[in-house]
């Protein structure tokens, strides 16, 4: 991809600049913040926005879709945010049980509150967390997934949320869900493709063939079995991406009214069952060693 491709990205709507002038008096009444990440690429689903809004507000951070990722890549990146002083965990957001989870993480960033409360004799008030992230990351899911119920609105497509709501867990935590808001401008040329990737910007906003290109370039370098085993592209050796579109094409049938092949709908739905986890469990970052 070229520089100059990543820095004509230029996609932060007004709903977001609106939502971020919003938060500042929520981060301060909370307690601690709960960043919300895909564990498949937590450096470019995290916005430097949120380091200036949170200031010094203790964080925790939960990798979403541990299910769709390498397991053993996604304990690389809990141990490096724990190395950094930083709680997290990791989780699948739809089927696991997160509130043991969080009561266990978050017990660090309590005590100060619970020993003033037991100093004055109170009893122990909820802590009250706001949760945010770049779009379609999980943060309404996991509030879901702390009440036990689908109460908030959650959709595979950005910007599902679009204003702040407070839900009340068990007595115990208070979360603020919030809008998902992108970095104002992309400093590595990675990012913008590793959220489209991801489906943190929307598909419009990149032309799919770049997209089709690094993931395939992604795929060539750290999973080449993966096309392999799906499409039965023997070897990748000598294959330009439009080869392996070809051979996606004729695979799954894709041809046109001549029996051509429809490069673009291959492109597509590699695109598609990439996205779904079709591919297998890949992580697109690493923690560098
Ligand atoms: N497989 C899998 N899917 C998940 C996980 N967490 C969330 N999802 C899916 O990701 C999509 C987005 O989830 P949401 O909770 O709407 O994301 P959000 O961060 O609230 O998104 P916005 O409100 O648009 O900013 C939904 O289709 C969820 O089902 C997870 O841990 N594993
Ligand atoms: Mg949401």
């Amino acid at each position: 991809m070229s520089a100059t491709f990543s820095q004509g990205i230029h996609h932060f709507p007004g709903h977001m600049k609106k939502a971020l002038d919003r938060l500042a008096p929520y981060v301060k009444g909370a307690d601690f913040l709960v960043e919300i990440c895909d564990a498949r690429a937590p450096v470019s689903t995290r916005n430097p926005l949120f380091d200036t809004l949170a200031g010094t507000k203790p964080r925790l951070i939960v990798l979403s879709k541990g299910d769709l990722a390498d397991e053993s890549v996604t304990s690389s990146w809990v141990a490096y945010f724990r190395g950094k002083g930083i709680p997290a965990f990791s989780g699948n957001l739809v089927a696991g049980k997160i509130l043991p989870l969080l009561r266990e993480c978050s017990k660090g960033l309590l005590e100060r509150k619970r020993e003033k409360e037991r100093r004055i004799g109170m009893k122990p008030q909820d802590a009250r967390i706001l949760v945010f992230g770049v779009p379609n990351v999980g943060k309404s899911t996991f509030i879901n997934a702390l009440a036990g119920r689908r109460r908030l609105k959650s959709e595979n497509r950005p910007g599902v949320t679009r204003a702040e709501q407070w839900l009340r867990i068990e007595g115990e935590f208070t979360l603020l869900d919030t809008p998902g808001i992108l970095p104002m401008r992309y400093e590595e040329k990675e990012q913008a493709l590793h959220l489209a990737l991801l489906g943190s910007i929307p598909d419009r906003i990149l032309p799919e063939d770049q997209l089709f290109l690094s993931l395939v370039a992604f795929l060539q370098e750290y999973y080449p079995t993966s096309l392999k085993e799906r499409f039965g592209i023997e070897s990748l050796s000598g294959l330009v991406p439009e080869d392996i579109e070809f051979r996606i094409a004729l695979r799954r049938g894709l041809l046109g009214m001549h029996g051509e092949p429809r490069l673009e709908e291959a492109e597509s739905l590699l695109l598609r069952e990439f996205r779904a986890g079709l591919l297998g469990k890949m992580s697109l970052e690493r923690p560098r060693a």
